[in-house]
């Protein structure tokens, strides 16, 4: 049966936000969790993802899991290890004692942000491409992806693992022309996630059906997922302010974009 009730964390971000406003529109009931207050939520969890003893009450109950949570940005090995990489475990941990079935993981493209971006008529990149992350930030995500994949062979618990690009209101850069994901595409490929059968561990990248895309959407298609936009209406604004991507200039050459060369530094 399709999950009902999902255990939301990350709730107060920037992602979580976004989902709290669209996801309910599916038919999920939301349970929200986040070290801080979710506005407006005052039945929200408030507790850190190294809270065990919190995380055993978050996933009480729960059909399904969609885990946003976490440093969203880079930051010093010490905190990415607490909050991304033991906590992830942690919360897997919960959901194993709870038997919750199905997980959908909040990977990003910053798991293989070193990888060449593709150029010209180069062909797209593809799931099975070799990590190669660009931050600590991306090789908790190598881990998140790994734990996903050790808990589907050792305990038959199921996760979706998505690499999303940038999933904002807009694409604000001409990076993000090809890597942006729409917010309502976000919840449609969330709820594929959730929802699709035999998953097993399945890696999928994220984004809308850019006209500019590097990455190849087919996995998630299989779940599913049907993207509507394209970030493509926005391009000539963007070229104009900002120039076409330059393949000399090291901050265009990657995936990963300027995460290769002056990562955005988590502000906490
Ligand atoms: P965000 O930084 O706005 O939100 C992350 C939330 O996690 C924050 O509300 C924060 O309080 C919470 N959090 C951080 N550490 C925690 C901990 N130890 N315990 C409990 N809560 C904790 O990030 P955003 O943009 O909403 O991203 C959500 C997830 O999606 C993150 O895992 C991020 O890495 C991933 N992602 C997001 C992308 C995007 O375009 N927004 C792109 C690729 C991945
Ligand atoms: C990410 O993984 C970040 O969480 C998000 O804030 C964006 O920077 C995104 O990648 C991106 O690559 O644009």
């Amino acid at each position: 049966p399709a999950p009902r009730t999902v255990l939301l964390t990350g709730a107060a971000g920037g992602l979580g936000t976004l989902m709290r406003g669209l996801l309910p529109a599916y038919g999920y009931e939301l349970r929200l969790f986040d070290s801080r207050p979710v506005e407006g939520e005052p039945g929200a969890l408030t507790a850190d993802l190294a809270d065990k003893g919190a995380l055993r009450e978050a996933v009480d109950g729960v059909d399904a899991i969609l885990h946003l949570a976490g440093i969203s940005l880079e930051a010093s090995f010490d905190k990415i290890l607490k909050a991304n990489i033991e906590g992830t475990y942690n919360l897997y941990e919960a959901a194993r004692a709870a038997g919750i079935p199905r997980t959908v993981f909040a990977s990003s493209n910053h798991a293989v942000g070193f990888t060449p971006r593709p150029q010209g008529d180069d062909p797209l990149i593809p799931v099975d491409t070799p990590r190669r992350p660009d931050t600590y930030y991306g090789l908790s995500k190598c881990f998140g992806e790994d734990l996903a994949q050790l808990y589907w062979d050792l305990h038959g618990m199921e996760t979706v693992s998505v690499r999303i690009g940038s999933c904002f209101a807009e694409p604000t850069s001409v990076r993000m022309l090809s890597v942006w994901m729409s917010p309502a595409d976000g919840a449609r490929l969330f709820h594929a996630a959730l929802t699709a059968e035999d998953v097993g561990h399945t890696v999928v990248y994220g984004s809308s059906a850019n006209t500019r895309l590097w990455w190849d959407l087919s996995g998630a298609r299989a779940l599913g997922y049907d993207p509507r936009d394209d970030s493509e209406p926005y391009a000539a604004k963007l070229i104009a302010e900002q120039g076409e991507l330059d393949p000399a200039n090291p901050d265009h050459a990657h995936l990963g974009g300027h995460f290769t060369t002056h990562p955005p530094q988590w502000p906490h």
